[in-house]
């Protein structure tokens, strides 16, 4: 994606904020206008877009040519409401993760004057996607079908979000229950479907497509999502801060990540005892020794070999299927995740 292309889809952002924070449906004072535009700024667009960007990518290689002004707008839109979810997911998240910091900036809800007032903004967020979607898709054949799609969406990652959490407390009884099935669904319901299938299923909607008849790219695409939350539990013990953005929480918040299931599998019943002592403990002390048990079991070098493996299996799925246009939107995204340093 050209630079070029990516300031026209920011121009698209600034058009929606304007729309939302000129809502006829609410009587906007200085004060709350002021609140939600910044709320937004800081909140919706300071990520790496590869969601948002994904949705007029993809339907661009659906099309197989240059897009209208129209198109590109409202794939642009689309690709916003997918940005406008995950914005709401990441308020909440850094909450319910007690995380700090995000993006490079402290999260939403550390701002002194925010709060849990962050609560609210995350509500707020999540209402935009259905008034954008309103606003611009209503008249369209495929607006029903839309909606439908972010409620199912946002169903499974609600879910996910859920075990997520609720593993904790399994984890609390006993770590190692821990095991790569239990993480496996949770990736799938927390990321999968929102990061990857989401963008591409709002490109094929938009293109005139059933979904229907894309359950083997959904397949992928979930698959896709997978091996990019395995890369986001990695980097949240490995990735550099000033990289990624954010300071990982997993160790502290006794997450069930793909790194303590495999140092799980791996150590012998000494370091099983390490584990088992400092997993999911607040102390600096504790998380180091914990990081340092990974770096003993060479977790980077069994990242390295799952990373190779899944990019091969990926490649060898896309390339199985009947439509190269197709092929193209999968191999595009897989081309902006591989490797990812953040
Ligand atoms: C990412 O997990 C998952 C989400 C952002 C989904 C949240 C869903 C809600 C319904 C709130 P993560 O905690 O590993 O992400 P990060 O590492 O970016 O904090
Ligand atoms: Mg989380
Ligand atoms: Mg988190
Ligand atoms: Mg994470």
């Amino acid at each position: 994606m050209s630079s070029d292309l990516k300031s026209k889809f920011i121009e698209v952002y600034d058009t929606l904020k304007s729309e939302l924070i000129n809502d006829p449906a609410f009587e906007f004072d200085d004060d709350s206008r002021q609140w939600v535009e910044k709320m937004l700024d800081y909140n919706v667009p300071g990520g790496k877009l590869n969601r948002g960007l994904s949705v007029v990518d993809s339907y661009k290689l659906l099309k197989g040519g240059e897009l209208t002004d129209d198109e590109f707008f409202l794939a642009s839109a689309l690709g916003w409401c997918v940005e406008w979810l995950q914005a709401y997911f990441l308020v909440l998240d850094d909450i319910m993760d007690e995380s700090h910091i995000r993006r490079g900036q402290p999260c939403w809800f550390r701002l002194p004057k925010v709060g849990m007032i962050a609560a609210n903004d995350g509500v707020l967020l999540r209402n935009h996607v259905p008034r954008i979607l309103k606003k611009h898709f209503r008249g369209k054949p495929y607006y029903v079908d839309l909606l439908d799609l972010f409620n199912e969406v946002e169903f499974q990652t609600a879910s996910g979000q859920m075990i997520d959490l609720i593993t904790t407390l399994v984890g609390e009884k006993g770590l190692s229950k821990y095991s790569l099935s239990i993480h496996r669904r949770i990736v799938q319901y927390k990321t999968a479907y929102y990061s990857f299938y989401l963008p591409v299923a709002c490109a094929l909607l938009m293109f005139g497509e059933d979904l229907d008849n894309h359950v083997a790219v959904k397949d992928v695409l979930v698959e896709m999502g997978t091996y990019f939350q395995v890369q986001d539990d990695y980097l949240d013990c490995f990735g550099a801060p000033e990289v990624i953005g954010k300071i990982g929480t997993d160790i502290e918040d006794f997450k069930c990540s793909w790194l303590v299931v495999k140092a799980l599998e791996l150590a012998n019943e000494e370091q099983k005892k390490v584990l088992h002592e400092n997993y999911g403990k607040k102390d600096p002390a504790s998380v180091a020794k914990v990081k340092e048990l990974y770096h003993t079991l060479n977790l980077e070098g069994v990242f390295e070999e799952y990373e190779s493996t899944s990019y091969k299996k990926l490649i060898t799925s896309i390339e199985a299927h009947p439509s190269k246009a197709v092929q193209a939107v999968l191999k595009s995204f897989l081309g902006k995740i591989s490797k990812r340093q953040k």
